[in-house]
């Protein structure tokens, strides 16, 4: 029987929310598994070998790091309906944008407002984990010019829909109404009424979130964190070993590398490599609580060094 999909995450995650979309697109079951939003993860560091950020994807003994490679490994497997209908490459670029530059519009906007309300180990969590520091004083002091920004971001969206066309690319959701969705689901959950003013003049934006929202979450169940790492040691990892001839390093499979995020939480995963292409690489782990177990992570935004 092949194994389920775990999506390890908690409700207020906005990158988890993007995964979440994209199973409602494509009706599938899944298992949740709530995990903390801070460290310490004690259930999900076994799985990924250090990488603390969410979401983390698990089937059987794989372990998919980041939403871009969560989102590429559903669409490989699950391949119908697709949520790349025009194309499959713009809009995980676009991806760059929204996770990048527009989150990081967000983020002050929505610390600076409520920074006073956030516990302060939450604080000190996100402190560590930020190159930049999380100064709420900070964020309060910036926050007017990110929400120029901000708007900015939000326009973009706007033009794109001025046409009165349903979803970005045309009648039907995709991939890249998923990416612009995440920052205003983020900030309406978090700011509601700064981000009603800030949306005023883009009424279309607003009945296009609406849209987004009915897509909902296709069929999830609870699952407990523990029985998630039980099923981890019991299956054998399934990804295969291939070389990658193009590889600009001329890393190779069996390779001791270490991998991490080079924006924040920049934990670095050591493992060996399994293969690698443009898009991805997986290395093979061995955890003395979960036995074999092969972590997936982006190419574009992580770092490979040699382990
Ligand atoms: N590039 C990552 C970003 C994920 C991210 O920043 N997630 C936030 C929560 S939505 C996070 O990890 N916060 C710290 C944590 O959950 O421990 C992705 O696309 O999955």
């Amino acid at each position: 029987m092949a194994h389920e999909i775990i999506l390890h995450n908690f409700a207020t995650s906005p990158f988890s929310e993007k995964v979440r979309l994209v199973f409602g697109i494509k009706g599938l079951a899944w298992r949740s598994v709530e995990i903390p939003s801070m460290l310490p993860k004690p259930d999900v560091i076994p799985l990924t070998g250090g990488y603390r950020k969410t979401p983390v994807m698990q089937i059987g003994g794989d372990i998919f790091c980041d939403s871009q490679i969560i989102i590429r490994e559903i669409e490989r497997r699950f391949p119908t309906p697709s949520v790349l209908p025009h194309g499959r490459g713009l809009p995980y670029g676009l991806g760059f944008w929204t996770d990048r530059p527009f989150f990081m519009a967000s983020v002050p906007i929505i610390f600076g407002e409520i920074g006073h309300m956030v516990p302060e180990a939450f604080k000190k969590d996100r402190e560590a984990m930020s190159p930049n520091g999380f100064s709420t004083e900070a964020m309060k002091s910036a926050a007017p010019f990110m929400r120029d920004q901000w708007r900015a971001h939000a326009a973009f969206v706007a033009d794109q829909l001025e046409d009165g066309r349903a979803f970005l690319q045309g009648e039907k959701p995709t991939l890249a109404d998923i990416q612009c969705h995440m920052n205003l689901w983020f900030m309406k959950n978090a700011v509601p009424q700064i981000t009603e003013s800030l949306l005023k003049e883009f009424p279309k934006v607003e009945a296009w979130f609406g849209r987004v929202n009915t897509i909902g979450h296709g069929k999830p169940t609870p699952m407990d964190s523990k029985e998630a790492l039980a099923i981890a040691k019991k299956a054998a990892p399934e990804a295969k070993s291939a070389s990658d001839p193009f590889e600009p390093n001329g890393r190779k499979p069996g390779d001791k590398v270490k991998v991490f995020a080079d924006d924040y939480g920049r934990d670095a995963i050591a493992g060996e490599i399994v293969f690698t292409n443009a898009h991805e690489i997986a290395i093979l782990r061995h955890d003395p609580q979960v036995g074999d177990i092969i972590v997936h992570f982006p190419r574009a935004g992580f770092v490979v060094t040699p382990g």
